[in-house]
């Protein structure tokens, strides 16, 4: 079955308020084969409320969550991936929620009731909720214990869900200890064991039917959409099998991290649904921090950059949970190369963007704040964040509040995931991207301040450059506002590894 950005939440990241001229929504509305977003001439420029953009809120509650809904529908995000749901081991670390003990929707970040709660109040601020599920595998304690909601378990034992003696787990034998040794073996990283974790048997259709049951009863408390934790670990055919009685709109999205030289490839998932591209963001860091914008643009689509997903099956974010403890990507502690690295994606055409939000951390293992009883503390984020925020260890960072992320993601969202190609390069430092008389915006890679007059193709007025933050709920600009002259032009200054951006959805008053 093909699996792409469904109806449910399409309908929430559809291209909603299309001028009259376009053609009808194609099968993916917003993705990124959707028709030009150009209006005609002569018809009045309109924002297009395109809501592709997905938010990581990494080990953030489902009441914080809930709470933060509104705030992310505002300013243009269209979904949340949360972290696991289900029960897990007992620690302090983050990773336990990685460990799952049962399929009982409670956690440290919340209980069932509180999951329920949470996609209902999203839904009502228009945001749709993704689920992490962790289908591979169960826990990686080799002695008995108890997880957070209270089920008992032993490494390959998981009372009235999965034993061993009924045959639900791998032991390879390929390895002394059954753990994979090597990527460049298929069958190891399907059938052993990832970081001793027990291996569930994926290909039988007992423990394929208990999953099903599982995610049903996500689909259930109103989720839109899965991301598939290390699908690498299970064949397509698994996760197809897996994900096969959701309902059809449902998104679903693989975990599949892109290995030079391993022989399972990103691109073996997409019948299965989307895949994660990760190889964006990590060629995206070299780029932003070498200062050659244009290369971060035709990230996918440039000859020369390496294998790429095809545009419409690709997730593509800046980083995530585990590239940010690692040093392939950037992270929050890159400051305004990160906020750089993150407006470049939400105006690229290729893929679709998810924004990373976590706590500030210096040991990798550390966990989100906890209560004594270790329930997660309901993260907030503190007023004025951004990149030049100090971080204490443990603080919310609240990426997705940085000024020029959230103002390039109502960006995104006035002028929709692709433009008509009118992407021009000023130099190899300096890149600029029109989208019609939608939006403009340009960015620069420059270690100075850029002055320049560039053309665009916005209606003449005035504009608030949404680079510094979207317009305050009164309609003031953020920062400075921009003229656009009668011929259509903006005379500007980028400050240096910034942006300016402006759309029709932020027209400054005077
Ligand atoms: C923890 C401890 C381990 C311990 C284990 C069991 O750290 O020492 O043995 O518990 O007790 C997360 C953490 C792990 C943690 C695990 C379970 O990152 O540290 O282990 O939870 O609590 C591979 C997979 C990929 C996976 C990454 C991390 O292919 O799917 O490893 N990513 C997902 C999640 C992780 C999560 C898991 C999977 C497990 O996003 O957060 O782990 O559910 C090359 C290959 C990649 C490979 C990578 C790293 O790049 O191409 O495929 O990724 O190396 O090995
Ligand atoms: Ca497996």
């Amino acid at each position: 079955m093909l699996r792409r950005l469904g109806v449910g939440l399409a309908a929430l990241v559809a291209v909603v308020g299309l001028v009259a001229c376009t053609p009808a929504s194609p099968a993916v509305p917003g993705g990124p084969s959707a028709p030009g977003e150009t209006s005609e001439p002569g018809t009045p420029a309109e924002p297009v409320a395109s809501k592709d953009v997905g938010v990581q809120l990494f080990q953030w509650t489902w009441d914080a969550i809930a709470a933060e809904c509104p705030a992310l529908g505002e300013a243009g995000y269209g979904w949340v991936l949360t972290s696991p749901p289900q029960e897990h081991i007992l620690g302090d670390a983050w990773w336990t929620a990685y460990q799952p003990v049962s399929y009982r929707i409670d956690s440290r970040l919340g209980t069932r009731e509180e999951f329920a709660a949470m996609t209902a109040a999203c839904a009502d601020a228009g945001v749709a909720i993704v689920a992490d599920a962790v289908v591979n595998h169960m826990t990686g304690q080799d002695s008995s214990g108890v997880g957070w909601a209270g089920s008992r378990y032993d490494h390959y034992d998981y009372p009235g869900l999965w034993s061993d003696v009924e045959g639900h787990f791998h032991h390879c034998g390929l390895t002394e200890n059954d753990d994979i040794q090597s990527y460049t073996s298929a069958v190891q990283v399907r059938t052993c064991e990832l970081v001793n974790l027990a291996d569930l048997a994926t290909e039988s259709e007992p423990v394929r039917a208990r999953l099903r049951e599982y995610l049903a009863d996500l689909a259930s408390l109103g989720i839109a959409g899965v991301r598939i934790d290390a699908a690498k670990h299970m064949t397509s055919a698994d996760v197809e099998a897996i994900t096969a009685d959701l309902p059809e709109d449902l998104l679903v999205i693989s975990e599949v991290i892109r290995g030079p030289q391993e022989p399972i490839r990103p691109e073996d998932y997409t019948d299965a649904g989307d895949v994660f591209e990760f190889a964006w963001g990590r060629d995206v860091a070299g780029i932003v921090q070498g200062g050659a914008l244009r290369l971060a643009l035709e990230l996918g689509s440039y000859e020369g950059s390496a294998t790429y997903l095809p545009s419409d099956a690709a997730w593509i974010f800046v980083d995530n949970h585990d590239t940010e403890r690692g040093d392939q990507t950037l992270s929050y502690e890159d400051g305004q190369d990160y906020a750089l690295a993150n407006a470049l994606m939400l105006a690229a055409e290729y893929g679709r963007p998810v924004v990373y939000s976590g706590y500030a951390f210096s040991d990798r293992d550390a966990g989100p704040v906890q209560d004594a009883d270790g329930a997660v503390l309901d993260a907030a984020c503190a007023p004025g964040v951004g990149p030049e925020t100090a971080d204490d260890d443990g603080s919310w960072v609240c990426q997705h509040r940085w000024p020029l992320i959230e103002g390039m993601v109502g960006w995104r969202a006035a002028v929709g995931p692709v433009g008509d190609g009118a992407t021009t390069s000023v130099d190899g430092r300096v890149v600029t991207v029109g989208r019609g008389q939608r939006g403009w915006f340009a960015a620069s890679g420059n270690l100075d301040a850029t002055t320049g007059r560039y053309r665009t193709g916005l209606e003449p007025g005035l504009y608030c450059d949404v680079a510094a933050g979207p317009p305050t709920p009164e309609g003031e600009c953020a920062g400075q506002a921009v003229e656009v002259d009668a011929e259509g032009f903006v005379e500007v200054t980028i400050p240096a590894k910034s942006a300016v951006a402006l759309h029709v959805g932020a027209r400054a008053a005077g």
